[in-house]
């Protein structure tokens, strides 16, 4: 009841506000893109959505954080489109209470044509569960209206739950995010890196992109190229940044 209580005030304030993390090509060592992750301002400081579960479970609250993120973002890209900021894509994270909205899919198109932005600019991010569990025939629809339109869809959190890469072939998506949890065990575990290994070329076979997420050290680094795996996030580039910080990344970054 708190944290629904205080999510409430924190978009009465205005206080949510996206932050950005980049994701790296591991061929070419650019910056291709950020993900956009929630962050809300309250009397304790910068808060995430680990604190924020209960409200993520109100369907109604979890739409209108979504829909503060998406107005929030699109905001961005248009300050840093005017500035010149080179910052690629940015990847959106969508749950199932907003995937489940019919209105959904078209709302991010028409967010992104009022800005003046290219639909090639913004992926949305869906964890496989959404696919799993809640794959209703309107999940599916909004998925395949956004990829139909330009909008690449990223499957989160690959790993985590049951989901087989036959079963998530019927979506359309383009990228596969492999958990953070893989990659943190990878030094420690042989089975991890077999793990990932396979998964990574299991994902090309069928035609998806991979990212590996949590990406901490210079070996776990060294390991995902050498697998052939195309992107990279995690605290070895940068944590999480306020949106004004986003451009003097940029300018540093080799
Ligand atoms: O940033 P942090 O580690 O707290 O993120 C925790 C989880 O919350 C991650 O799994 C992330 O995908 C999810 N998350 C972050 N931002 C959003 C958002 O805007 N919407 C939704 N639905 N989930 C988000
Ligand atoms: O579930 P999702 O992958 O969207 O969660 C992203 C969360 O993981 C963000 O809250 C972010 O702060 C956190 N994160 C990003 N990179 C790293 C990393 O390298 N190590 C750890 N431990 N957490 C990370
Ligand atoms: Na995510
Ligand atoms: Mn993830």
């Amino acid at each position: 009841v708190d944290v629904l209580r205080s999510a409430k005030e924190a978009l009465n304030r205005d206080a949510v506000l996206p932050f950005y993390q980049p994701k790296v090509s591991l061929q070419t060592g650019k910056v291709v893109g950020f993900e956009a992750l929630l962050r809300w301002r309250d009397a304790s400081g910068l808060r995430s959505p680990s604190d924020l579960q209960e409200a993520f479970a109100d369907p109604d609250l979890a739409c209108r954080l979504g829909s503060r993120m998406l107005s929030r973002v699109v905001a961005d890209m248009r300050v840093w489109t005017e500035r010149g900021v080179p910052f690629g894509h940015v990847a959106l994270n969508a749950g199932a209470p907003e995937l489940h909205r019919a209105d959904f899919a078209d709302g991010i198109l028409q967010a992104l044509a009022h800005a003046g932005l290219r639909t090639d600019q913004l992926e949305i991010e869906v964890t496989e569960g959404v696919l799993l569990d809640d794959a209703t025939v309107a999940v599916t629809r909004a998925l395949k209206v956004l990829s139909g339109a330009g909008v690449a869809i990223s499957l989160d959190d690959f790993g985590t739950g049951y989901a087989s890469l036959t079963h998530l072939k019927r979506f359309p998506v383009s990228w596969l995010k492999i958990d953070r949890s893989f990659v943190s065990n990878m030094e420690a575990d042989k089975d991890a890196q077999v793990i990932v290994r396979a998964v990574i070329g299991l994902a090309h076979n069928l035609g998806l992109k991979t990212v590996a997420e949590g990406v901490e050290t210079r070996s776990q680094l060294d390991f995902l190229a050498d697998v052939g795996c195309k992107l990279a996030q995690g605290y070895l580039f940068a944590k999480p940044m306020a949106a004004a910080e986003v451009p003097t990344f940029l300018a540093g970054w080799r």
